[in-house]
């Protein structure tokens, strides 16, 4: 198959309420989306990266480049036999791996319209609905915390996420576990802490936590085999594991208990299918992080999380959680269970809302192949 055709999209989607990490704060999505045609059949497929370069070191404004010099062109020269290609034609691309991955997730959407097969039945996804909980940003102060956690609980999450920081960690934490003592809990640090801080982590053992996300350095691998050793609780990477290369690393020094797969965040499904067998058979279990996705990322990671070794609830609320409407008119709906229900039609099932995707595009550019003979 030869991509003819690829239209590509910058956003600005309001979030419902800010999102604040650690280190930034994410006031609207600004994902770029990719348009892929051949043969009269779309596939769709977006880079969730942000505004800045405070997660890794993609921004907006770099993927936006990236997709118009480099990589759209590359993917329209070549010939694709399955989705897998894909990984082999930026195999010559140093990171830029979100920016890569928008337009992976396009080829698996068009291939799986294309033959009718939904995208996890082509992934070898088993699960009809996937676990599913929800990410809980800095706020201002405690009772804010404790409001907008009842709030999740009530809605059905039974799942939390808090994020921390050095001076918001040990109490929002004690706060929440005390407040529900059956709820399941995780916190995610977001690279901020040290080596030096390993004391201070540890006392997070008193929580009974899922696991500690990425508490070090955005790309360390060895001080956090050092953190599982002083830590009870199991660390999870999330920053750190980029490739199958990054995971074999982190699982052969044995420096995390769980690893979070976000398929942007290495590059694409083909890359984080690698990461969850290899962990699989390391006897590690992954579960699918979020990077606050339109309803386009969204359904690509609801399907990835149907494998069998995402054995953790994924960081993949329904679409309410993120927007007052979504560019898709198919959003996501919590069930009574804390599950989403993973899509069974050809692709992703996305069906695109392109009236109100046209009402929130910032930027627009489409690119052609070239016509043979
Ligand atoms: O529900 O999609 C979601 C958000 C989950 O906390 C979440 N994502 O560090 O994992 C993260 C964080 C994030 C959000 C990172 C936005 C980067 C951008």
């Amino acid at each position: 198959m030869k991509i003819e055709q690829i239209e590509l999209r910058r956003i600005a989607l309001p979030y419902v309420a800010p999102f604040e990490t650690s280190g930034w704060r994410e006031l609207a999505s600004h994902a770029l989306l990719v348009r892929v045609e051949a043969d009269g059949i779309v596939g769709w497929g977006e880079s969730p990266v942000g505004t800045g370069p405070w997660y890794n070191e993609e921004t907006s404004s770099t993927a936006w480049v990236m997709a118009q010099e480099h990589l759209a062109p590359m993917l329209l020269a070549a010939e694709l036999t399955r989705p897998e290609d894909v990984a082999a034609v930026y195999a010559r691309v140093r990171g830029n791996r979100m920016a890569c991955a928008g337009f992976e997730f396009a080829v698996w959407d068009l291939f799986g319209r294309a033959t009718g097969q939904s995208l996890r039945a082509m992934l070898g996804g088993q699960r009809e609905r996937v676990e599913v909980g929800v990410s809980v940003g800095v706020q201002p102060d405690l009772d804010t915390l404790l409001r907008v956690v009842g709030d999740y609980v009530a809605a059905g999450y039974q799942r939390v996420k808090l994020k921390i920081k050095p001076g918001w960690d040990l109490e929002p934490t004690r706060l929440v576990r005390e407040t529900w003592p059956d709820l399941r809990l995780q916190v995610d640090a977001n690279s901020i802490y040290t080596l030096d801080h390993a004391a201070h982590l540890a006392k997070l053992d008193a929580y009974d936590l899922l696991l500690i996300e990425q508490p070090l350095a955005h790309d360390d691998i060895l001080d956090h085999a050092k953190l599982q050793r002083i830590v009870q609780t199991p660390i999870c990477l999330d920053e750190s594991i980029v490739s199958p290369d990054h995971a074999r690393w982190a699982l052969e020094l044995r420096a995390c208990g769980v690893i979070n797969i976000k398929p942007s965040r290495v590059g694409g499904l083909h890359a984080a299918r690698q990461i969850h067998d290899m962990a699989a058979a390391a006897g590690v279990p992954v579960w699918c992080g979020g990077m606050l996705e339109t309803g386009i990322g969204r359904a690509a990671n609801v399907a990835l999380a149907s494998l069998p070794n995402f054995t953790l609830p994924g960081d993949i609320s329904a679409s309410a959680r993120y927007f007052a409407r979504d560019i898709v008119t198919n959003p996501f709906v919590l069930n009574a269970d804390s599950t989403l229900t993973v899509p069974d039609r050809p692709g992703t099932g996305a069906d695109i809302d392109v009236d109100f995707l046209d009402q929130v595009t910032v930027e627009k550019v489409v690119l052609r192949g070239t016509v043979a003979g």
